[in-house]
Protein backbone atom coordinates (compact mmCIF):
# COMPACT_ATOMS: atom_id res chain seq x y z
CA UNK A 1 0.00 0.00 0.00
CA UNK A 2 1.99 3.31 0.85
CA UNK A 3 4.03 4.92 3.74
CA UNK A 4 1.92 4.15 6.76
CA UNK A 5 2.65 7.50 8.18
CA UNK A 6 0.48 9.04 5.60
CA UNK A 7 -2.39 5.99 5.21
CA UNK A 8 -4.78 7.39 7.21
CA UNK A 9 -4.65 10.83 5.66
CA UNK A 10 -5.05 10.07 2.28
CA UNK A 11 -7.88 7.85 3.02
CA UNK A 12 -9.31 10.87 4.74
CA UNK A 13 -8.44 13.35 1.89
CA UNK A 14 -10.08 10.31 -0.88
CA UNK A 15 -13.12 9.91 1.26
CA UNK A 16 -14.14 13.67 0.15
CA UNK A 17 -13.81 12.62 -3.66
CA UNK A 18 -16.41 9.91 -2.61
CA UNK A 19 -13.91 7.12 -3.15
CA UNK A 20 -14.70 4.48 -0.62
CA UNK A 21 -11.98 2.30 0.88
CA UNK A 22 -11.31 -1.07 -1.04
CA UNK A 23 -12.27 0.45 -4.09
CA UNK A 24 -8.87 1.95 -4.48
CA UNK A 25 -5.07 1.41 -4.32
CA UNK A 26 -2.76 3.64 -3.37
CA UNK A 27 1.27 3.66 -4.47
CA UNK A 28 4.29 6.08 -4.20
CA UNK A 29 4.93 8.29 -7.57
CA UNK A 30 8.13 10.05 -8.38
CA UNK A 31 11.57 11.21 -6.61
CA UNK A 32 10.65 14.88 -5.98
CA UNK A 33 12.18 16.96 -3.36
CA UNK A 34 9.51 18.86 -2.26
CA UNK A 35 6.18 17.60 -2.20
CA UNK A 36 5.09 13.53 -1.55
CA UNK A 37 3.15 12.21 -4.21
CA UNK A 38 1.15 9.18 -5.00
CA UNK A 39 -0.48 7.51 -7.58
CA UNK A 40 -4.22 6.18 -7.08
CA UNK A 41 -6.12 3.61 -8.90
CA UNK A 42 -9.43 4.45 -8.09
CA UNK A 43 -11.74 1.36 -10.14
CA UNK A 44 -11.01 1.82 -13.75
CA UNK A 45 -9.01 5.28 -13.94
CA UNK A 46 -5.67 6.71 -12.08
CA UNK A 47 -5.22 9.82 -10.40
CA UNK A 48 -2.19 11.54 -8.93
CA UNK A 49 -2.70 12.53 -5.36
CA UNK A 50 -0.17 14.81 -3.99
CA UNK A 51 0.55 16.60 0.00
CA UNK A 52 1.63 20.16 -0.27
CA UNK A 53 5.18 20.73 1.46
CA UNK A 54 3.92 24.06 3.52
CA UNK A 55 7.35 24.39 4.62
CA UNK A 56 8.17 25.21 1.09
CA UNK A 57 4.85 26.64 0.08
CA UNK A 58 3.73 28.72 2.99
CA UNK A 59 0.57 29.75 1.93
CA UNK A 60 -0.58 26.92 0.15
CA UNK A 61 -4.11 29.00 -0.75
CA UNK A 62 -2.10 31.23 -3.29
CA UNK A 63 -0.88 28.06 -5.13
CA UNK A 64 -4.56 27.01 -5.24
CA UNK A 65 -5.58 30.23 -6.54
CA UNK A 66 -2.99 30.63 -9.45
CA UNK A 67 -4.33 27.15 -11.00
CA UNK A 68 -7.56 28.19 -10.67
CA UNK A 69 -7.13 31.78 -12.10
CA UNK A 70 -5.31 30.31 -15.40
CA UNK A 71 -7.75 27.09 -15.47
CA UNK A 72 -10.66 29.73 -15.85
CA UNK A 73 -8.70 31.27 -18.54
CA UNK A 74 -7.95 28.58 -20.45
CA UNK A 75 -11.59 27.33 -20.25
CA UNK A 76 -12.65 30.87 -21.89
CA UNK A 77 -9.75 31.66 -24.19
CA UNK A 78 -7.76 28.74 -24.67
CA UNK A 79 -9.93 25.60 -24.21
CA UNK A 80 -7.55 23.37 -26.84
CA UNK A 81 -4.67 23.18 -24.40
CA UNK A 82 -4.85 20.79 -21.75
CA UNK A 83 -3.42 21.15 -18.88
CA UNK A 84 -4.03 18.30 -16.34
CA UNK A 85 -5.31 20.55 -13.37
CA UNK A 86 -6.57 19.60 -10.10
CA UNK A 87 -10.15 18.02 -9.49
CA UNK A 88 -12.69 19.62 -7.21
CA UNK A 89 -14.40 17.72 -4.46
CA UNK A 90 -17.39 16.73 -3.85
CA UNK A 91 -17.14 20.11 -1.49
CA UNK A 92 -16.07 21.85 -4.82
CA UNK A 93 -12.68 22.54 -3.39
CA UNK A 94 -9.57 22.11 -5.16
CA UNK A 95 -7.38 22.18 -2.28
CA UNK A 96 -8.24 19.34 0.54
CA UNK A 97 -6.93 20.49 4.01
CA UNK A 98 -6.93 17.77 6.71
CA UNK A 99 -5.01 17.87 9.84
CA UNK A 100 -1.97 16.89 8.58
CA UNK A 101 -2.02 19.30 5.67
CA UNK A 102 -3.14 20.47 2.72
CA UNK A 103 -3.73 17.36 -0.50
CA UNK A 104 -4.73 18.04 -4.01
CA UNK A 105 -5.90 15.45 -6.88
CA UNK A 106 -4.96 15.41 -10.61
CA UNK A 107 -5.92 13.77 -13.28
CA UNK A 108 -3.17 11.20 -14.27
CA UNK A 109 -3.07 11.74 -17.94
CA UNK A 110 -3.94 8.53 -19.84
CA UNK A 111 -1.39 6.64 -22.41
CA UNK A 112 1.40 9.29 -20.73
CA UNK A 113 4.74 8.42 -19.55
CA UNK A 114 7.60 10.23 -17.85
CA UNK A 115 11.16 9.90 -18.01
CA UNK A 116 13.97 10.93 -15.68
CA UNK A 117 16.88 11.25 -17.93
CA UNK A 118 17.26 12.88 -21.18
CA UNK A 119 18.87 10.62 -23.61
CA UNK A 120 18.81 11.67 -26.97
CA UNK A 121 18.04 15.30 -28.60
CA UNK A 122 14.32 15.01 -29.65
CA UNK A 123 13.68 14.41 -26.04
CA UNK A 124 14.96 17.47 -25.10
CA UNK A 125 13.35 19.42 -27.91
CA UNK A 126 9.89 17.68 -27.05
CA UNK A 127 10.31 19.27 -23.55
CA UNK A 128 11.25 22.61 -24.63
CA UNK A 129 8.48 22.60 -27.14
CA UNK A 130 6.61 21.90 -24.26
CA UNK A 131 7.38 24.31 -21.61
CA UNK A 132 7.26 27.14 -24.26
CA UNK A 133 3.79 25.77 -25.62
CA UNK A 134 2.79 26.26 -21.93
CA UNK A 135 3.61 29.83 -22.15
CA UNK A 136 2.61 30.76 -25.12
CA UNK A 137 -0.63 29.34 -24.35
CA UNK A 138 -0.67 31.88 -21.51
CA UNK A 139 1.03 34.54 -23.27
CA UNK A 140 -2.25 36.84 -23.53
CA UNK A 141 -3.17 35.97 -19.88
CA UNK A 142 -1.82 38.97 -17.53
CA UNK A 143 0.75 37.14 -15.27
CA UNK A 144 1.47 39.32 -12.57
CA UNK A 145 -2.02 38.79 -11.31
CA UNK A 146 -0.95 35.37 -10.19
CA UNK A 147 0.55 34.86 -6.87
CA UNK A 148 4.62 34.41 -6.15
CA UNK A 149 3.89 30.93 -4.59
CA UNK A 150 7.57 31.00 -3.22
CA UNK A 151 8.66 34.80 -3.02
CA UNK A 152 12.23 35.68 -4.38
CA UNK A 153 11.84 31.80 -5.51
CA UNK A 154 14.27 32.75 -9.21
CA UNK A 155 15.36 36.18 -8.09
CA UNK A 156 19.02 35.41 -8.25
CA UNK A 157 20.14 39.04 -6.25
CA UNK A 158 18.18 37.30 -3.57
CA UNK A 159 19.23 33.82 -3.48
CA UNK A 160 23.27 35.42 -3.60
CA UNK A 161 22.11 37.38 -0.06
CA UNK A 162 20.42 33.83 1.36
CA UNK A 163 24.09 32.31 0.25
CA UNK A 164 26.00 35.45 2.20
CA UNK A 165 23.65 35.41 5.59
CA UNK A 166 24.00 31.01 4.98
CA UNK A 167 28.04 31.85 5.32
CA UNK A 168 27.81 34.31 7.98
CA UNK A 169 26.18 31.81 10.13
CA UNK A 170 27.26 28.61 9.31
CA UNK A 171 28.66 26.72 12.09
CA UNK A 172 32.58 26.72 12.17
CA UNK A 173 33.22 22.88 10.47
CA UNK A 174 30.85 23.38 7.83
CA UNK A 175 32.49 26.38 6.87
CA UNK A 176 35.68 24.79 6.74
CA UNK A 177 34.42 21.41 4.69
CA UNK A 178 32.88 24.16 2.32
CA UNK A 179 35.44 26.64 1.66
CA UNK A 180 36.52 25.45 -1.72
CA UNK A 181 33.07 25.73 -2.81
CA UNK A 182 32.68 29.04 -1.20
CA UNK A 183 35.26 30.55 -3.26
CA UNK A 184 33.97 29.06 -6.38
CA UNK A 185 30.55 31.35 -6.06
CA UNK A 186 32.51 34.39 -5.42
CA UNK A 187 34.84 33.63 -8.10
CA UNK A 188 31.59 33.54 -10.42
CA UNK A 189 29.24 35.94 -8.62
CA UNK A 190 29.28 38.01 -12.08
CA UNK A 191 26.56 36.16 -12.86
CA UNK A 192 24.30 37.82 -10.37
CA UNK A 193 25.42 40.85 -11.32
CA UNK A 194 24.77 40.53 -15.00
CA UNK A 195 21.49 39.59 -13.04
CA UNK A 196 20.59 42.08 -11.38
CA UNK A 197 21.19 44.82 -14.35
CA UNK A 198 18.90 42.70 -16.38
CA UNK A 199 16.13 42.14 -14.16
CA UNK A 200 16.66 45.92 -12.88
CA UNK A 201 16.24 47.31 -16.59
CA UNK A 202 13.09 45.65 -16.97
CA UNK A 203 13.28 45.15 -20.25
CA UNK A 204 12.71 41.77 -20.12
CA UNK A 205 8.82 40.41 -20.15
CA UNK A 206 6.95 38.94 -17.04
CA UNK A 207 5.69 35.82 -18.74
CA UNK A 208 3.98 33.33 -17.28
CA UNK A 209 6.64 30.53 -16.16
CA UNK A 210 6.47 27.12 -14.83
CA UNK A 211 9.78 27.17 -13.05
CA UNK A 212 10.94 23.84 -12.51
CA UNK A 213 11.34 22.31 -16.19
CA UNK A 214 12.97 18.99 -15.49
CA UNK A 215 12.45 16.17 -17.40
CA UNK A 216 9.94 14.41 -15.63
CA UNK A 217 7.62 17.35 -15.70
CA UNK A 218 7.10 16.48 -19.15
CA UNK A 219 4.10 14.04 -20.18
CA UNK A 220 5.43 11.83 -23.26
CA UNK A 221 3.06 9.52 -25.64
CA UNK A 222 4.41 6.24 -26.37
CA UNK A 223 5.63 7.38 -29.18
CA UNK A 224 8.02 9.63 -27.61
CA UNK A 225 5.73 12.77 -28.51
CA UNK A 226 5.28 15.55 -25.64
CA UNK A 227 1.25 15.39 -24.29
CA UNK A 228 2.25 19.01 -21.94
CA UNK A 229 3.61 19.55 -18.71
CA UNK A 230 2.64 18.83 -14.97
CA UNK A 231 3.92 19.77 -11.37
CA UNK A 232 2.45 23.61 -11.52
CA UNK A 233 3.46 24.43 -7.98
CA UNK A 234 5.96 26.89 -8.84
CA UNK A 235 4.14 28.65 -12.00
CA UNK A 236 4.66 32.07 -11.17
CA UNK A 237 5.10 35.41 -12.99
CA UNK A 238 9.26 34.75 -14.14
CA UNK A 239 11.67 35.33 -16.88
CA UNK A 240 12.51 33.77 -20.16
CA UNK A 241 15.50 32.66 -18.24
CA UNK A 242 14.28 30.62 -15.85
CA UNK A 243 12.80 27.88 -17.68
CA UNK A 244 15.28 27.95 -20.39
CA UNK A 245 18.05 27.59 -18.14
CA UNK A 246 16.63 25.02 -16.02
CA UNK A 247 15.93 22.49 -18.65
CA UNK A 248 20.19 23.50 -19.59
CA UNK A 249 20.56 22.42 -15.78
CA UNK A 250 18.92 19.30 -16.05
CA UNK A 251 19.03 18.26 -19.21
CA UNK A 252 22.87 18.85 -20.95
CA UNK A 253 24.55 16.57 -18.59
CA UNK A 254 24.33 12.87 -19.39
CA UNK A 255 24.12 12.79 -15.32
CA UNK A 256 22.00 14.17 -12.51
CA UNK A 257 22.44 16.83 -9.57
CA UNK A 258 22.80 13.62 -7.42
CA UNK A 259 26.19 12.24 -9.32
CA UNK A 260 29.22 11.97 -6.86
CA UNK A 261 31.88 11.21 -9.69
CA UNK A 262 32.24 14.75 -10.99
CA UNK A 263 34.00 13.40 -13.84
CA UNK A 264 31.18 12.06 -15.64
CA UNK A 265 29.49 15.35 -15.96
CA UNK A 266 29.54 16.96 -19.58
CA UNK A 267 27.80 19.15 -21.42
CA UNK A 268 26.44 17.92 -24.67
CA UNK A 269 26.13 20.55 -27.12
CA UNK A 270 23.23 18.66 -29.88
CA UNK A 271 21.25 18.79 -26.34
CA UNK A 272 21.69 22.62 -26.09
CA UNK A 273 21.02 23.05 -29.68
CA UNK A 274 17.58 21.24 -29.37
CA UNK A 275 16.45 22.59 -26.57
CA UNK A 276 17.03 26.03 -28.33
CA UNK A 277 15.24 24.55 -31.29
CA UNK A 278 12.28 23.26 -29.44
CA UNK A 279 11.62 26.62 -27.47
CA UNK A 280 12.07 28.70 -30.55
CA UNK A 281 9.46 25.88 -32.61
CA UNK A 282 6.54 27.38 -29.71
CA UNK A 283 8.09 30.84 -29.24
CA UNK A 284 9.90 31.90 -32.01
CA UNK A 285 7.51 34.59 -32.20
CA UNK A 286 7.20 36.09 -29.52
CA UNK A 287 10.49 36.29 -28.03
CA UNK A 288 12.36 39.59 -28.21
CA UNK A 289 15.81 39.87 -29.34
CA UNK A 290 17.15 40.57 -25.69
CA UNK A 291 16.02 37.11 -24.96
CA UNK A 292 17.19 35.31 -27.83
CA UNK A 293 20.67 36.49 -26.69
CA UNK A 294 20.16 34.87 -23.67
CA UNK A 295 19.98 31.01 -24.52
CA UNK A 296 23.92 30.73 -22.96
CA UNK A 297 23.43 32.88 -20.08
CA UNK A 298 20.12 31.50 -19.00
CA UNK A 299 22.38 28.10 -18.44
CA UNK A 300 25.18 29.82 -16.49
CA UNK A 301 22.32 31.17 -14.47
CA UNK A 302 20.22 28.98 -13.47
CA UNK A 303 23.35 25.88 -12.46
CA UNK A 304 24.81 28.78 -10.49
CA UNK A 305 21.31 29.75 -8.70
CA UNK A 306 21.27 25.66 -8.02
CA UNK A 307 24.93 25.38 -6.92
CA UNK A 308 24.59 28.21 -4.57
CA UNK A 309 20.98 27.34 -2.97
CA UNK A 310 22.63 23.57 -2.35
CA UNK A 311 25.54 24.83 -0.69
CA UNK A 312 23.29 27.58 1.01
CA UNK A 313 21.34 24.64 2.72
CA UNK A 314 24.79 22.63 3.63
CA UNK A 315 25.98 25.59 5.55
CA UNK A 316 22.61 25.98 7.00
CA UNK A 317 22.38 22.18 8.07
CA UNK A 318 20.13 20.63 5.32
CA UNK A 319 17.07 21.95 6.55
CA UNK A 320 15.24 22.82 2.81
CA UNK A 321 16.56 19.97 0.74
CA UNK A 322 17.38 17.40 3.40
CA UNK A 323 20.52 15.20 2.81
CA UNK A 324 20.37 11.33 2.40
CA UNK A 325 24.17 10.95 3.72
CA UNK A 326 27.03 13.41 4.92
CA UNK A 327 27.82 16.28 3.03
CA UNK A 328 24.77 15.16 0.07
CA UNK A 329 23.71 19.03 -0.04
CA UNK A 330 27.85 19.56 -0.46
CA UNK A 331 28.37 17.12 -3.05
CA UNK A 332 25.01 18.38 -4.92
CA UNK A 333 26.39 21.96 -4.79
CA UNK A 334 30.32 20.78 -5.87
CA UNK A 335 27.89 18.80 -8.98
CA UNK A 336 26.72 21.85 -10.31
CA UNK A 337 29.61 23.93 -9.65
CA UNK A 338 31.39 21.34 -11.95
CA UNK A 339 28.59 21.62 -14.45
CA UNK A 340 28.93 25.64 -14.26
CA UNK A 341 32.46 24.66 -15.37
CA UNK A 342 32.40 22.80 -18.04
CA UNK A 343 29.47 25.01 -19.61
CA UNK A 344 32.08 27.70 -18.83
CA UNK A 345 34.46 26.13 -20.81
CA UNK A 346 32.30 25.63 -23.79
CA UNK A 347 30.91 29.51 -23.65
CA UNK A 348 32.25 30.37 -27.51
CA UNK A 349 30.82 27.18 -29.64
CA UNK A 350 27.49 26.68 -27.03
CA UNK A 351 26.73 30.92 -28.37
CA UNK A 352 27.13 29.81 -31.62
CA UNK A 353 24.32 27.07 -31.28
CA UNK A 354 22.09 29.92 -29.13
CA UNK A 355 22.78 32.69 -32.36
CA UNK A 356 21.51 30.46 -35.18
CA UNK A 357 17.70 30.17 -33.37
C1 LIG B 1 13.14 21.10 -5.99
O1 LIG B 1 10.87 19.08 -5.50
P1 LIG B 1 11.47 19.18 -6.82
O2 LIG B 1 12.51 18.12 -7.02
O3 LIG B 1 10.44 19.26 -7.93
C2 LIG B 1 13.14 22.63 -6.05
C3 LIG B 1 13.66 23.11 -7.38
C4 LIG B 1 15.06 22.57 -7.54
C5 LIG B 1 15.05 21.04 -7.43
C6 LIG B 1 16.44 20.47 -7.45
C7 LIG B 1 10.07 24.32 -4.70
O4 LIG B 1 12.25 20.60 -6.94
O5 LIG B 1 13.71 24.51 -7.40
O6 LIG B 1 15.56 22.93 -8.78
O7 LIG B 1 14.44 20.63 -6.19
N1 LIG B 1 11.77 23.10 -5.85
C8 LIG B 1 11.50 23.97 -4.88
O8 LIG B 1 16.36 19.10 -7.56
O9 LIG B 1 12.38 24.47 -4.16
MG1 LIG C 1 8.81 20.60 -8.49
Amino acid sequence: MTDDLYAGWLSEVLAGYDFAEGDYTITPLGNGLINRTWLVQYKLSSYVLQRVNSNVFTDPKALDQNLSMIGNWLAKNNPAYKLHLPIPNTAGLTLVSVADGHYRLMPFAAGSHTIDVVAKPEQAYEAANAFAGFTSALSQFDATQLHETIPGFHNLSWRYRQLTGCITNAIAIRKKVAADWIANAEANADIVDTYYKLSSAGLLPTRVMHHDTKISNVLFNAGGQQMGVIDLDTVMPGLFISDVGDMMRTYLSPVSEEEQDFGKIEVREDIFAAIVAGYTGSMGNQLIALERGLWFYAATFMVYMQAIRFLGDYLAGDTYYGARYENHNLVRAGNQFTLLQRLLEKEEILKRHGANA
